[in-house]
């Protein structure tokens, strides 16, 4: 199939997602067309199955805001005529889905028929997609999709709860390159310049915005070296960072913290890691505690949103309420505490990854693909 994949290029999850769900598309003989306005960070290399073709909105002192919706529906006509795709598939409905849905009727006003999927990830629909100043419009885009996915069942649940959708929506958890993992299992491993021996390695990575409760993931750690010798690697760059820098000099830890910015060493970092914090307000799916497990990295997480139904209680890791720092921090202790409740919970949270291995998961993405095509061809 020829693929037109729409997605923010930025760290961030759903671009993660959509990048590596395009590259095993490609590997397995798709030709997959990147549509977005800078190169996703995940996709170094460019062949002849995939390609990227950037939306540039031109200037002009009129325009007090860009109207980057405009330029990426243009752009999609343009490609889709050009290279003959046969869907499109856009990540994260605002402005994605409203864009592809005006692309669409372009192409149907030329006697061009062309199927959207959209796949929503969570604050295009809990947090952002949600205020009234976008509703309206995304409830449209979702309805006027050929097919709607969504990441996790929680995610499902408060779309039909705050939105008026009439499509019926596909779960579809995100996933994991576990072969990826597995050949890189052999990197170079830096553990020792981070921490000392005898040092618990504690690991957060995320965009730093409010919904992570940075301050809580500080005050978790803080009682956790309280009790035992550990180091914290603060991976990721954004609002939260800064305050959160403040809070270790308040606290007497900052030597205990490093932060790294934004990382392309994800990988390295996780595979010195012994525990995953994710204490989110709410996380429709969790991608990052996901990819920890795969790096046999057990994770004490929230209980809030899709989280449950990634970090299994009790097996990869432990849940807990939104804000209860005390009971992460005692879960936290309980696996680091000894080595051998620390490798059972290893052992375990990789074995909970591999369910959610790409190879189980891309097939369902295949599958309605086909569905929409066949659909779209049927349509008058
Ligand atoms: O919250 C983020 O880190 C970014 C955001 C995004 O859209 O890129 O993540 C959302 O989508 C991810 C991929 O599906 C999910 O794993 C995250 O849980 C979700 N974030 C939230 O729901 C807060």
């Amino acid at each position: 199939m020829k693929i037109a994949i729409v997605c923010y290029p930025t760290f961030g999850g759903s671009g993660v997602v959509a990048t590596e769900l395009g590259l095993e598309l490609a590997r397995r003989g798709h030709e997959i067309h990147f549509i977005t306005y800078r190169q996703p960070v995940r996709l170094a290399l460019l062949n002849s199955k995939v390609h990227y073709h950037e939306v540039n909105v031109p200037e002009y002192p009129l325009f007090h805001y860009q109207p980057y919706e405009l330029a990426l529906s243009s752009k999609l006509v343009d490609m889709v005529k050009l290279y003959k795709i046969e869907l499109m598939h856009v990540h994260y409905a605002i402005p994605h889905a409203y864009a592809g849905y005006m692309a669409k009727q372009m192409l149907k006003a030329e006697g061009i028929k062309i199927p959207m999927v959209t796949t929503l990830h969570g604050t295009d629909i809990t947090l952002v997609g949600n205020h009234p100043v976008y509703k309206p419009a995304v409830t449209f885009s979702i309805n006027k999709s050929d097919i709607v996915t969504s990441v996790s069942q929680s995610l499902k649940d408060d779309t039909l709860r705050l939105f008026n959708v009439k499509r019926e929506i596909h779960v579809i958890p995100n996933f994991i390159e576990l072969d990826k993992i597995r050949n890189e299992s052999q990197i170079s491993c830096h553990r020792s310049v981070m921490a000392k021996k005898e040092e618990r390695i504690v690991t957060h990575i995320s965009n730093f915005r409010r919904v992570k409760r940075i301050p809580d993931i500080i005050k978790i750690f803080y009682k956790i070296q309280q009790k035992i010798p550990a180091k914290l690697m603060m991976v990721g760059d954004g609002p939260e960072k800064s305050r959160a820098e403040q809070l270790c000099k308040e606290l007497g830890i900052q030597d205990k913290v490093i932060f790294f910015g934004n990382s392309n060493e994800i990988d390295q970092i996780l595979s010195y890691s012994d525990l995953f914090l994710l204490p989110s307000e709410t996380e429709s799916f969790g991608l990052a505690a996901l990819e920890a497990m795969a790096w046999s990295v057990p994770v004490i997480s929230s209980n809030s949103g899709g989280l449950p139904e990634v970090n299994f209680d009790g097996v990869s890791g432990y849940l807990s309420n939104v804000g209860d720092i005390d009971g992460m921090a005692e879960n936290a202790l309980k696996i680091l505490s000894d080595d051998t409740t620390l490798a059972k919970f290893r052992e375990s949270s990789l074995s909970v990854a591999q369910q959610f291995d790409i190879k189980n998961i891309l097939p369902l993405y295949e599958e309605l693909y086909h569905k929409a095509i066949n659909n779209s061809k049927c349509e008058k």
